[in-house]
């Protein structure tokens, strides 16, 4: 079977973003592929964080991931500082990663002009090459991501074909053999629907943990009343009727997008449905679509919450399972690289 590998940051709270371009596409996809879902702490330590709240921050992603519907006969949930691997591989990659390819991330860029420069580790430099560690050392088919992470992706491939360029031939030639490669080259996964929700406050930037305002966003776990009133007080425009794909009016095609996303229609459906509508009577059709699709999530999270025990046992049995197939690559990786072996 092909596999999948996918994960979220335990920064902030999980969003519609977050949830729509990747966690609820993990639960479809885990019927087909293998699939193993991590909780990347090791990366949310790249901007200023408070140490007291990421154990915390990351056994409620976890239980995200499970009130979601990610299944653990399915799938193999954990967290990315459990397998030692990844941190390794990245030291590894780092040495072999040219400088001019990082400096280039967009999102380095935007994240450390935000941040000032007295903010930013080099962690966020080398973010991207943590990232293909993440995925490399699991030999992954795909990578379910959203839209913004499509460069991160486009580095992992590069990288992946580098490493075989510069040793795999060295350690199939030492074998006897010819060709074959160290990493395979991963493909992403970027949804038709859901790649990019945007902002509740601006249809052109993207929703996200980091804004600082939280109108901007619907976190997963907000309440009923707290979704009812960030939609009653999101950005709309003035135009008449309701319509996908205009390009002056990002907020409305965003708003259509999560309508649709939420109600499982098709988006013709939903063009028809909202062409003669006003804001003020899809509104709370929207609200109440977010709330029906979010509450039993709520339901779910607080009762995987409250059994720790559970939890920790998820997350045990993931780590074991990964750590296999980390280790495995690792090992493959010093070989290669003409380490002496222990
Ligand atoms: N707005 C979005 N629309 C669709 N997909 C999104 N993703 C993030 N934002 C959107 C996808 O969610 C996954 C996990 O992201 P992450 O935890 O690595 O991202 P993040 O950077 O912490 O989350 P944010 O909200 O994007 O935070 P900021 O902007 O503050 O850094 C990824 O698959 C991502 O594509």
């Amino acid at each position: 079977r092909k596999r999948i590998v996918s994960g979220v940051q335990p920064t902030g709270s999980v969003h519609l973003g977050n949830y729509l371009g990747a966690i609820k596409n993990w639960i479809t996809l885990q019927n087909t592929y293998e699939t193993l879902f991590f909780i990347v702490d090791l990366h949310a330590i790249t901007l200023p964080y408070e140490p007291k709240q990421l154990s915390e921050a990351t056994r409620s992603t976890a239980a995200i991931y499970l009130a979601c519907g990610v299944d653990t006969s399915k799938s193999s949930v954990f967290v990315q500082s459990h397998v030692r691997a990844h941190a390794e591989l990245m030291w590894l990659l780092s040495a072999v990663t040219p400088i001019g390819w990082l400096n280039k991330m967009i999102q380095f860029k935007e994240k450390s002009r935000k941040a000032g420069d007295e903010n930013v580790g080099a962690g966020l430099l080398t973010y991207p090459v943590l990232m293909a560690s993440d995925i490399l050392l699991y030999q992954s088919d795909f990578v379910p991501v959203g839209a913004d992470q499509k460069q991160h992706m486009e580095l992992t491939r590069e990288l992946a074909e580098r490493v075989n360029y510069l040793y795999g031939g060295r350690k199939w030639k030492k074998m006897g053999g010819r060709g074959g490669s160290i990493f395979k080259v991963p493909e992403p996964l970027i949804p038709p629907a859901g790649a990019r929700v945007m902002s509740l406050t601006d249809g052109l930037s993207k929703m996200s943990k980091s804004d600082p305002s939280d109108q901007s966003r619907i976190n997963l776990l907000d309440p009923k009343d707290v979704i009812k009133n960030k939609i009653k007080r999101c950005k709309t425009d003035s135009l008449p009727g309701l319509e996908f794909d205009n390009p002056d009016r990002p907020e409305c095609n965003n708003l259509l997008s999560v309508y649709q996303l939420v109600t499982g229609k098709s988006k013709e459906e939903v063009a028809r449905e909202c062409h003669d509508m006003n804001w003020g009577t899809f509104k709370p059709l929207l609200t109440d679509a977010l709330i029906n699709h979010l509450h039993p999530i709520q339901v779910r999270y607080e009762e995987i919450m409250s059994d720790s025990a559970y939890l920790d046992r998820v997350l045990l049995d993931g780590a074991t399972k990964a750590a296999d197939i980390a280790d495995a690559t690792l090992n493959n990786v010093y070989q290669a690289m003409g380490f002496l072996r222990r």
